[in-house]
C-alpha cells in the first residue's frame, strides 16, 4: 500500500487527443485512468443532461472513489479527463492541457464523433474561449500547467513530450 501517487492530468476539450495520447502512454508502461470511463463504469453520476449531451457527475462521490483508488497505488498515474478540476489537487504533479486549432478540432469532431452540430459548436467555442485552461488556472499554480498543441504534433510526439516533462 502506498498513499502518494503522482498524478499527471491530461486534459483539454473533447477531440484534442487525450484518449489517443493516453493509449500511447499506456503502451509505454504508464498507469492510465480514463476518468470518464471510471465515472460511467462505477455509476458515479446523477443522470444524463440531454441538452449538453453529457452525464451529470456526482463530484463528491467521484472524489471519494479517487482517494480510495489513490491509497492503493504508487508511482505516476496519468488521468485523462475533460473535467480535470474534479481530481483532488494535492496529488497532482502536472497538468497537461492539449490544445487544438479550432478548424482542425471541428474536422476531428465531425469525422470521429457522433455529436450533434450544437455539441460540436459548443466544443469549438469552449476551445476558443480556453475553458479548460481557465478552469485549471483557477485551481493549480501556473508552473504546474503545460499546454501542448495537438494540431502541430503527432500523438507520438506529444506522448514523448509528456514523458520528458515527467522525467
Ligand atoms: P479526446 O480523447 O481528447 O476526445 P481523441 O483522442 O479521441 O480525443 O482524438 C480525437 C480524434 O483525433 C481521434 O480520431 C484521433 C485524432 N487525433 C488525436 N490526436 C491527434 C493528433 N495529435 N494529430 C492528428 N490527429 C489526432
Amino acid at each position: 500500500m502506498n498513499s502518494s501517487p503522482q498524478i499527471i492530468l491530461l486534459t483539454g476539450t473533447p477531440g484534442v487527443g487525450k484518449t489517443t495520447v493516453a493509449a500511447l502512454l499506456h503502451q509505454k508502461g504508464f498507469q492510465i485512468l480514463s476518468l470518464n470511463d471510471f465515472i460511467i463504469s462505477d455509476g458515479l453520476y446523477f443522470g444524463f443532461d440531454y441538452i449538453r449531451e453529457s452525464v451529470i457527475i456526482d463530484e463528491e462521490i467521484v472524489q471519494k472513489k479517487l482517494l480510495n483508488l489513490f491509497s492503493t497505488i504508487s508511482g505516476y498515474l496519468i488521468i485523462e479527463s475533460h473535467a480535470a478540476e474534479i481530481v483532488p489537487a494535492e496529488f497532482v504533479h502536472h497538468i497537461i492541457i492539449l490544445r487544438c486549432a479550432p478548424k482542425i478540432l471541428r474536422a476531428r469532431l465531425e469525422q470521429f464523433r457522433k455529436y450533434s452540430k450544437a455539441k460540436i459548436n459548443e466544443n469549438i467555442q469552449a476551445e476558443i474561449m480556453e475553458e479548460c485552461l481557465i478552469a485549471t488556472q483557477e485551481i493549480f499554480p501556473a508552473e504546474k500547467i503545460i499546454q501542448i498543441d495537438s494540431s502541430s504534433s503527432s500523438p507520438d510526439e506529444i506522448a514523448e513530450k509528456i514523458i520528458s516533462i515527467i522525467s
